[in-house]
């Protein structure tokens, strides 16, 4: 049986929904430039850095920018997105999500959010979740955008676990294979066909205890 000792958390799409306020923020920025912003171009933006999602909907508005523009906007959609993110409360944590993090802690499983967001410890905050984790490496401790496995590997190594035994928990593709390349054990969440690169994939954390979750490691 393989021998797990820690689990990281991807934030967004995994312990809460904050790509709708992501998408409110960025549409604003479009509208504001001139163009729409459709839910279909949000899709691009999931797990992408701030500043390569302010590059692909500058491409999608079909506009050219200089560095000084870039750095304004990207910051004034961060205020409008982090207004939103303020008003959001502990009912907006993804259902099962403390349950199941409660029950990995009281079995001795170290826990870590690994978020390509530079917000994380402000949602955590917000949610009332910080003190259920060991760990929280973020976009303001890495450099490197997911598909790269620096936000999972420093998670690993800030629980002082090998990669070998973490589970990583991600609703993206590129976070998948982040953490395949870091040698873990990657829980989809989401959706098969997209998630295919994933060990398991479930359709959300409402969906195991700490039973299921031991049992999926064997499959
Ligand atoms: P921020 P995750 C990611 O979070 C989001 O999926 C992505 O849409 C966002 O652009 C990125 O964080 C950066 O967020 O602007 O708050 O620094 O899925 O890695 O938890
Ligand atoms: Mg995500």
């Amino acid at each position: 049986m393989r021998e797990i000792k820690a689990c990281i958390f991807d934030l967004d799409g995994v312990i809460v929904d904050t790509a709708k306020y992501h998408y409110l923020a960025w549409r604003r920025l479009a509208e504001m430039l001139g163009f729409e912003f459709t839910e279909k171009d949000n899709e691009r933006l999931k797990c992408v850095s701030r500043v390569r999602s302010l590059e692909i909907l500058l491409e999608v508005g079909g506009i050219t920018a200089t560095q000084e523009q870039k750095e304004q906007w990207a910051r004034e959609k961060n205020e409008w997105y982090v207004e939103y993110i303020t008003k959001m409360g502990t009912d907006e944590i993804l259902p099962g999500v403390t349950t199941f993090l409660s029950e990995l802690r009281a079995n001795g499983i170290k826990t870590a959010i690994g978020s390509a967001s530079k917000n994380a410890v402000l949602i955590l905050d917000r949610l009332g979740l910080t003190c259920y984790f060991d760990a929280i490496i973020d976009g303001t401790k890495v450099s490197a955008a997911k598909p790269d496995p620096e936000v999972f590997v420093t998670a690993a190594g800030a629980l002082d676990t090998p990669t070998s035994q973490c589970v990583v928990f991600e609703d993206a593709e590129a976070g998948i294979e982040a953490a395949k390349k870091g040698g873990m054990f990657a829980i989809g969440i989401g959706d098969c066909s997209t998630l295919a690169d994933a060990d398991v994939v479930i359709g959300g954390i409402a969906e195991i205890n700490y039973e299921k979750f031991l049992s999926l490691l064997n499959k």
